[in-house]
């Protein structure tokens, strides 16, 4: 019952993901996702510089006091590098704590509450034509929740666009690196304009309801890129199409802007994806501000972490969406799947399939049939890592984009 070894994975198998794998004395070894998109080696470094030489020979069973001795002994808490790391070192203990009870981690987590766990996909389209193409092909392979992003008349690369032929399998990879005149990687910038955005959106959904009906649960993501009163506005505009909710209207750290898009429309609110503790939902859970939590495994203290917010929310009703990109590896999501399984207040899980090349090292248990995923029964959270095939794709520098208006003002991408 002793950590011998930590290590920190960091490997690039279309896309980057850091891991954590911890091994005890008795030789179980576990998993943890730590990726940060963009900002990979820092969480690397903050694992094997900080936390390593703190795990080795204590005792793995005890997950809540190595959680709260990584949060609070740290003294400097909170924050998306620190909590990612905390993460990865809380999945990789459930993972051993299941492995040793010999069950998956959901029945070591409370059992199933449900059948399976719904997910939403994500379909995209640089106009309406492409993204209803999109819609179909997944709408044909059963799942019954689709986020929709399309391009915007007079911008160029946005947001949530897969530049891929629309209907592929896998969805875009945001994290490309453009160029700078040193021949460094750096961002891409791309350019944006709210107001074009605002007066396009609504007869995008106004096209769906016709072609697709009322029933197909239909989400989108303003990400972040709205003002308070703008987002109250497509808010109200989106009303009559029925979405299962509006993401990231507005950036969610101003929790009491909710309040003024709360006033304006029913149209279901979800945020957080970028939030890594209870304290950055306080206000919107507390006044009942949003509707879906979106915090993920990876980014939130991992399972420990997330339960904390979770409970929180389901005093006042509000429910998970977990964070499920690409760029939460096949740990973290199977994390969320063995989460999503058991509590009560489960919302909806993002799914966006990970590449076949991504598969390949991460070797995973949970399946998908029907729009719905099931974590899988294979004890511990069902994922093995190919350390060698891992070894043999490296880090590549990548960075999310970032976003200008047309005067060349940055704003939130
Ligand atoms: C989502 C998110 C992603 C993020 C990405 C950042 O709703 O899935 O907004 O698209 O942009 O995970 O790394
Ligand atoms: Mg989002």
């Amino acid at each position: 019952m002793t950590i011998t070894r930590v290590d920190v994975i960091i490997t690039c198998p279309g896309r980057n993901f850091v891991t954590v794998k911890i091994t005890t004395k008795d030789g179980l070894v576990g998993y943890g996702d730590a990726t940060l998109n963009g900002r990979e080696l820092a969480v690397a470094s903050y694992l094997r510089d900080h936390l390593a030489p703190l795990l080795r020979e204590r005792d793995e069973s005890r997950i809540e006091d190595i959680w709260q001795y990584l949060y609070r002994g740290s003294y400097w808490r909170r924050g998306p590098v620190t909590m990612a790391a905390i993460a990865a070192v809380d999945m990789a203990l459930w993972d051993i704590k299941a492995k040793r009870a010999q069950m998956p981690l959901y029945e070591l987590l409370g059992g199933a509450s449900r059948k399976g766990v719904r997910a939403y996909v994500h379909a995209s389209g640089w106009d309406y034509e492409a993204l209803k193409v999109a819609v179909e092909g997944y709408r044909t392979q059963g799942f019954t929740a689709v986020r929709v992003q399309t391009g915007v008349p007079g911008l160029g690369q946005i947001y949530g666009i897969a530049p891929a032929k629309a209907g592929e399998k896998y969805n875009y990879e945001p994290a490309k690196p453009a160029v700078n005149s040193l021949g460094e990687p750096c961002p891409v910038e791309e350019e944006w304009d709210s107001r074009a955005y605002l007066n396009f959106v609504p007869e995008i959904f106004d096209n769906l309801r016709r072609d697709f009906g009322s029933s197909l649960a239909l989400l989108h993501d303003a990400h972040h890129r709205l003002t308070p009163i703008e987002a109250a506005r497509l808010g109200k505009e989106l009303e009559p199409y029925d979405l299962f909710w509006l993401e990231d209207a507005t950036p969610g750290e101003d929790q009491e802007a909710f309040r003024l898009i709360r006033s304006h429309t029913t149209t279901p609110l979800a945020t957080g994806e970028v939030f890594n503790t209870v304290f950055d939902y306080r206000t919107l859970i507390s006044e009942r501000l949003i509707d879906y939590v979106r915090s993920s495994v990876t980014h939130a203290g991992g399972i420990t972490g997330i339960k904390k917010i979770l409970s929180f929310a389901e005093i006042y009703g509000v429910k998970s969406g977990i964070h499920g990109p690409t760029d939460v590896s096949p740990v973290g999501m199977a994390a969320a799947l063995h989460l999503d399984m058991t509590i009560h207040n489960f919302g909806i899980q993002e799914f966006m399939p990970h590449s076949e090349e991504t598969l390949s090292v991460f070797r995973t248990s949970y399946t998908v049939a029907d729009g719905y995923l099931h974590p899988g029964d294979t004890p511990g959270l069902g994922v093995d890592l190919d350390e060698e095939l891992a070894a043999a794709s490296p880090y590549t520098p990548a960075y999310l984009p970032t976003n200008r208006l047309e005067d060349g003002t940055v704003h939130d991408w």
